[in-house]
């Protein structure tokens, strides 16, 4: 039986990563493949309950710009293995936000002590994708959809700075296994094109066989 796939979603807030993600494993399931879905933050964990606060509490939930980096790295270790054992045993997992998130969204502080390098560190040998794909929307368009502005990182400026920091990432995108998706269409036709691109990554890695990376 060949491996499940490790497929993540990633986009600013409310790109429709939660819809998509479900869509896919829909759409998945009915062509007879195993699918189950996870998110992160993964807020039901002790960890997970801090960053939870801390994203949706307001001035006693401060939290150091290192140390929220950190627990939201932590959050993904602690499910690390079970992403393993589950990809192992033919269940592809579609994730939606992963690394990436922790990487632009602290980096995106612009705070002087915590770079995009110093961000990446701690999510060095957590499960590399198979791909990763990025519904991308003009933070403009965004704020317009459903519970829009409710968390802490909810503004605008701050949207900006991380739409501008994932496409840093994309123009490397060598090695990022990052593919670009108009996420400021239909629901219809965002997950049309998504289901494309996930049965040629399908496709490939059956072909080429070879462990999660
Ligand atoms: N974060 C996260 C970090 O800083 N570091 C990390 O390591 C991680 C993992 C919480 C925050 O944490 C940050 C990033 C975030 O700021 P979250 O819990 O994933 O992350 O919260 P959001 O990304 O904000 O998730 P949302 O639920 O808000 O947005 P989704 O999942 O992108 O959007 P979705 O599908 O729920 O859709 C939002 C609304 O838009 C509509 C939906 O019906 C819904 O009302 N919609 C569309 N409308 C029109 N056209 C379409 N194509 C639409 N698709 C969806
Ligand atoms: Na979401």
């Amino acid at each position: 039986m060949p491996r499940g796939k490790l497929i993540v979603f990633e986009g600013l807030d409310r790109s429709g990563k939660s819809t998509q993600v479900q869509l896919l494993a829909d759409a998945l399931r009915k062509e007879g493949m195993q699918v189950q879905c996870l998110r992160f933050p993964d807020r039901t964990t002790p960890i997970g309950r801090m960053i939870g606060d801390y994203l949706s509490g307001g001035a006693e939930y401060e939290l150091e710009d290192h140390v929220i980096h950190l627990l939201f790295s932590a959050n993904r270790w602690e499910l690390s293995s079970t992403i393993r054992t589950t990809i192992n045993s033919g269940t592809t997992l579609i994730v939606d936000r992963y690394y990436y998130s922790g990487c632009v969204y602290s980096a995106a502080k612009q705070n002087p002590a915590l770079s995009l390098a110093w961000a990446r560190r701690p999510e060095e040998g957590l499960p590399r994708p198979d791909v990763c794909v990025f519904l991308d929307i003009d933070p403009e368009a965004a704020a317009k959809r459903g519970g829009y502005g409710e968390e802490r990182y909810e503004k605008e400026d701050m949207q900006r700075k991380v739409r501008g920091l994932f496409g840093g990432l994309m123009e490397r995108a060598e090695g990022e296994d990052l593919v670009r998706v108009d996420a400021a269409r239909s629901v219809e036709e965002v997950a049309g094109v998504v289901l494309g691109v996930v049965r040629g990554v399908v496709e490939r890695v059956d072909r080429e066989g070879g462990d999660l990376r």
